[in-house]
């Protein structure tokens, strides 16, 4: 408890002159970040290093075994943290204090994940990558045909999971399967299966008719049912906030929960250096001949980079800085590790516990907004994932010379950002919502095998940008909620006072961020 308010929060840093013990004291408090900065360059030096002794399969897969056991310790801790920190995040905020700064963070989702599309679009738009057709262009992988529609309802479905135990692990996931259609006779009756076929000409109207057709059947995939969790958890601390003191023995519940949870996330801050060093060399040894990397696709590659970088360095702190009026780099510098942790992961979810700490300890954001904008940040939130999918499909269109017109490019604009919303709740998301961008212009879904090769690689930093949206909207959401956040604080005091005053038993306070928190000012 202590420790998190005397830990000083880098935007008051300064250091005003440069001596030998600023140093020292620079590496005491940053001695832990510089470490894992380090880890990454090692990680890579040491990847194409040994990419030279050309080991096998079974040899790759030893060598990456550190960096597997820290993908398994972070998602082990993601189910637990994003259930007891929304559950304990909605409880804390009245309904009305809930709804305004929901609103705020839909509306910095929103408005982000467009300007990342624009971005995207503007890049391909210039740096023109696929002009040179796709002859030449290596292959990867296959397409599996899907219906959009059936995405969308698989979404929707996935957002209401009939078995809660079985959303720790399963996703709802539309199947094909074909059915034989009755041929109608010549008479218009339908065909009796199994009757004698009298005449020649019926014989051959059944033969000729006889259709094969694909039906939707229920199915599912072994992946997190991370919406359909987010979903009940926010309803669930939804409405134990407003039982007053009945709900306050769950809510205590879900608050040492989280407590607990965050702690095991100290521990394992601590082996993720090494873990991110051997996810990344581990890649860097597996990854096929970066030959393909030449050409068109590496003009690929660079605009997505291009975009990416635009995008996070420049679109998103100059938003924070117009809202904030602090300094955006000071707290992306307080991320460093979340934002390594989405290189070595490139999953945003798994690096969901350790952004929790960057924001937290470092920038020293409040536990209410982190608590409750964090996770579904993480879950709709992706702009890196959008202005991939929208840059991606333009590509695609210039490769096979197609021309599109300014409604298809909205279309374009439209589905990358309704796909990278609704990604967490789609099954096999990664390539599902590009065949979707793909298909609602009529592009060809098979030329998505042209940009596989690299895509391991631009997950990654679509990844980090991804992480570094999330984190930048919970600082803007914190800054804009700031006026209810204070009242909310000094409503609790007082009726603390009120109750100690009255000796009731009752005396609520939130151990973690000491900010007591009374259910008698909840509306
Ligand atoms: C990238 F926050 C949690 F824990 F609730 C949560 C759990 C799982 C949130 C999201 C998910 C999830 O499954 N997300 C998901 C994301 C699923 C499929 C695809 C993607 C898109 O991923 C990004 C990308 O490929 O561009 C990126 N790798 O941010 O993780």
């Amino acid at each position: 408890m202590k420790r998190f308010h005397k830990r000083p929060t880098l935007a008051k840093k300064r250091v005003p002159r440069i001596s030998p013990k600023d140093v020292v004291k620079f590496m005491k408090n940053n001695g832990f970040v510089l470490f894992t900065v380090f880890a990454v360059i090692v990680g890579i030096i040491l990847g194409f290093c040994l990419r030279d002794y050309q080991m096998n399969f079974r040899q790759i897969k030893y060598f990456s075994f550190p960096g597997e056991l820290l993908m398994r310790m972070l998602q082990m801790l993601v189910m637990p943290l994003i259930i007891s920190s929304l559950v304990t995040g909605m409880a804390a905020l009245d309904s009305k204090a809930s709804g305004k700064m929901g609103l705020r963070a839909v509306v910095y989702y929103t408005t982000t994940t467009v300007l990342a599309v624009i971005t995207g679009i503007i890049m391909v738009l210039i740096i023109h990558p696929g002009g040179g057709g796709k002859e030449k262009m290596h292959r990867e992988g296959k397409i599996e045909k899907v219906h959009s529609a059936d995405a969308f309802m698989d979404l929707v479905r996935n957002m209401f999971p009939p078995n809660l135990v079985e959303a720790c692990f399963k996703q709802f996931k539309t199947n094909y399967a074909t059915r034989t259609v009755k041929p109608i006779a010549a008479d218009n009756e339908t065909i009796k299966w199994g009757s004698v076929i009298s005449n020649v000409s019926q014989a051959m109207n059944l033969l000729l008719n006889v259709t094969e057709e694909v039906i939707p059947v229920a199915g599912a995939v072994n992946a997190v049912n991370a919406l359909g969790l987010v979903v009940f958890s926010m309803g669930f601390g939804l409405v134990i906030g407003n039982m007053k003191e009945e709900g306050m023995a769950i809510r205590d519940f879900f608050n040492c929960l989280n407590e607990a949870i965050m702690q095991l996330v100290s521990v394992i801050m601590w082996y993720a250096p090494i873990g991110i060093l051997f996810l990344i060399a581990g890649k860097i040894v597996e990854m096929e001949d970066m030959t393909v990397m030449g050409g068109q696709l590496g003009m690929y590659t660079i605009t997505v980079i291009v975009g990416l970088l635009i995008h996070a360095l420049i679109v998103l702190p100059l938003l924070y800085f117009a809202i904030t009026h602090k300094n955006p780099f000071v707290f992306i510098g307080g991320l460093v590790q979340a934002l390594v942790t989405a290189l070595g992961t490139s999953s945003s979810s798994a690096t969901l516990p350790i952004t929790f700490r960057c924001l937290e300890d470092k920038i020293g954001l409040d536990k209410r907004i982190t608590r409750f904008v964090l996770p579904v940040g993480a879950t709709i939130n992706m702009d890196g994932t959008a202005l991939y999918e929208a840059l991606a499909a333009i590509f695609i269109a210039q490769v096979n010379n197609f021309e599109l017109n300014f409604g298809q490019i909205l279309t374009i604009s439209i589905t990358a950002t309704a796909a990278s919303i609704g990604a967490a709740g789609i099954p096999q998301a990664g390539l599902v919502t590009m065949v979707i961008v793909l298909t609602s212009v009529g592009l060809p879904t098979d030329d998505i095998t042209l940009i596989i090769a690299v895509d391991w690689f631009l997950d990654r930093l679509r990844t980090m940008t991804n992480v570094l949206g999330d984190s930048l909207g919970a600082g803007i959401v914190e800054h804009l909620s700031r006026h209810e956040l204070q009242k909310m604080d000094a409503e609790a005091i007082n009726s603390v006072i009120e109750e100690n005053e009255m000796k009731k038993p009752y005396q609520l306070v939130c151990q973690d961020n000491e900010k007591p928190i009374d259910t008698e000012t909840k509306m």
